[in-house]
């Protein structure tokens, strides 16, 4: 935690590198390329750049797979480039986060190759090893440890034939889980933080934080109708020690710091209740968590199980999370990332309506209580890809699932429609520049293809642009800066029950903002108290005032409220 919340008034703008800029010609992004387009954040006043992970790495899961943690991917540039970035990005005012994936390394990383070697290497117990379970044949199907599913298809343990033994891997086989258990583990992983910090970054985003705590018992997972393997939330989500670690964390690595740092935490899975502990200043872990409940409200049993999208189950999670943050702790306010599906596809209207939908999401997401984290592109309306084909798909999550839906026998068709919706890939095609042939993106081909609608959606087309989506999220940065109700009041949802608007307000001291959003493709009649309340309001936000909403359409008012109100 850092010594002051400077970050409440804060706006972070993350970048996935691989696909925002290519200046070295090869078809993927790198720094060289962030740095020629840093006038684009600065315009938008953005406060915080947030780096998906630019190290070292076999790039199985496109570098949340580190082989170096203290190294640049030369597909990125060198530690020189990133110096001179840090630089540039101080010297224009702004912050920079490091993402931070230490749930696991790359089977690449030296740490991991010392483990694997032998059963009594002074490494084998940073990782998890475990024996065929009892009775069970090494390395045949259904001998695992556990019944644990990796998150990304198939067992969650790999077999070893150097040893005979099985590896712990949450996510891909070539991400084996660090053994938080083992403090030298710790202490390799705090040393390395404070040698980035040294080097002045701001902050980290850290990977699936609140799955570094274990229950070490290991044990079977519940397994659900028609699932084929246990699930482990119950023994990795805000496991039982995850506190604990992160207080350590802060205590040896953030607090002999005097610095005005940023440290945010990716927590699938956790409760309200977990993340107020998280967030809690007193209690000294972290300032902010990334919740996922809304972006699972439109999934069923998984994640391509996806249902029709109901804002009215959007807007309860929201309100929820509004209020139990509210005293305590901090919200993390995003739509999507690297590995969420583009917003204005999934909760507007990528069509007819996309630049209004875009607005009034930006809308909605900054004028929240807590901190908005703003995914490249979303700042143009950029808009999910016209997939045809497993072909154009690179996400291993996405390859992985599709093969082996189909190998159990489900249409690919289907399979793929699921993906279109839902793919990672969606977010992760290149930053739409410009019109030319790859949006100004790169000069060779991209390592994922350009979304065609780069010809009607591009920054060139945008910024300074009147009505554009960017100037809309420009106009709501500089919002947040100016206006202290934006940072601190507090959060009221009306109309609850509404089935088109979204309303509510942010009051502080003597100010109230109303937020009106018309989350649908039809008008909507303002009902009269709405109206009675912002009657001689001054319109921050929108253009219009008139009783009906248009589709779409979304509107801030502040008012002053009367002394003794
Ligand atoms: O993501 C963790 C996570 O829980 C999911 O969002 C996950 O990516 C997946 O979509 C589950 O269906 C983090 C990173 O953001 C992600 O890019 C990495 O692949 C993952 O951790 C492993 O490091």
């Amino acid at each position: 935690m850092s010594s002051s919340a400077w970050w409440r008034s804060a706006v972070v703008y993350q970048i996935y590198p691989r696909s925002f800029a290519d200046a070295s010609g090869d078809g993927v992004g790198d720094l060289v390329g962030i740095r020629h387009h840093l006038d684009h954040l600065e315009q938008l006043g953005v406060d915080v750049v947030w780096l998906s992970p630019i190290y070292r790495s076999p790039m199985d899961d496109n570098g949340y797979d580190i082989s170096d943690y203290q190294d640049i991917d030369p597909l990125f540039g060198t530690l020189e480039d990133f110096d001179e970035l840090l630089a540039d990005v101080h010297r224009r005012g702004m912050k920079l986060l490091m993402d931070l994936v230490v749930n696991h390394t790359s089977d690449e990383h030296p740490w991991f190759v010392e483990s694997r070697s032998s059963t009594d290497n002074p490494k084998r117990d940073w990782y998890w090893w475990r024996p065929a379970r009892q009775g069970g044949v090494p390395g045949e199907a259904g001998a695992e440890p556990n019944n644990w599913g990796s998150f990304f298809s198939g067992p969650a343990w790999e077999y070893d034939e150097v040893t005979g033994e099985y590896y712990l891997h949450l996510f891909s086989r070539k991400q084996p889980d660090l053994n938080w258990e083992n403090p030298e583990v710790r202490e390799a992983v705090y040393t390395m933080m404070r040698w980035w910090l040294d080097r002045g970054v701001d902050g980290f985003r850290m990977d699936v934080i609140n799955l570094i705590s274990k229950d070490t018992s290991l044990p079977d997972g519940e397994v659900r109708a028609g699932e084929e393997y246990g699930g482990l939330g119950r023994s990795v989500v805000d496991g039982p020690r995850v506190h604990e670690f992160l207080a350590e964390m802060h205590r040896e690595v953030f607090g002999p710091l005097d610095r005005d740092l940023l440290l945010v935490g990716e927590t699938p899975g956790a409760t309200v209740e977990e993340a107020r502990k998280y967030t809690d200043p007193r209690r000294r872990e972290i300032d902010m968590v990334f919740q996922f409940e809304h972006v699972q409200v439109d999934r069923g049993a998984s994640k391509w199980d996806v249902l029709p999208f109901d804002m009215r189950v959007l807007r309860h999670v929201l309100d929820r999370w509004q209020q139990g943050l509210a005293d305590v702790g901090w919200n993390s306010l995003y739509w999507d990332n690297h590995d969420q599906p583009r917003v204005v596809s999934r909760f507007g209207d990528d069509g007819e309506h996309r630049v209004e939908s875009a607005k009034l999401l930006a809308t909605v997401l900054h004028l929240q209580r807590g901190t908005p984290y703003i995914y490249q592109g979303d700042e143009l309306g950029m808009t999910n890809f016209p997939f045809s084909s497993i072909e154009q798909f690179d996400d291993l999550e996405s390859v992985n699932y599709f093969h082996e839906a189909v190998g159990h026998g489900q249409d690919p068709a289907e399979v793929l429609a699921r993906l279109r919706a839902m793919s990672r890939d969606n977010a992760r095609t290149p930053m739409q520049w410009d019109d030319s042939t790859h949006a100004g993106f790169t000069d060779a081909t991209p390592w994922l293809p350009v979304n065609p609608n780069h010809r009607e959606i591009n920054a060139a087309g945008q910024v300074g642009v009147a009505g554009s989506v960017f100037e809309h999220h420009r106009r709501l940065t500089a919002l947040r800066h100016a206006e202290p109700a934006v940072v601190e009041g507090d959060f009221t949802l009306l109309l609850p029950n509404h089935e088109q608007l979204f309303v509510f307000t942010r009051c502080h001291e003597q100010t109230e903002l109303v937020v009106i959003a018309n989350f649908s493709g039809q008008p909507a009649d303002l009902p009269g108290v709405l109206l009675d309340r912002c009657a001689g309001a001054e319109l921050l936000v929108g253009e219009r005032t008139e009783p009906t909403m248009q589709p779409w359409e979304s509107r801030v008012h502040r008012r002053q409220l009367p002394a003794g109100d």
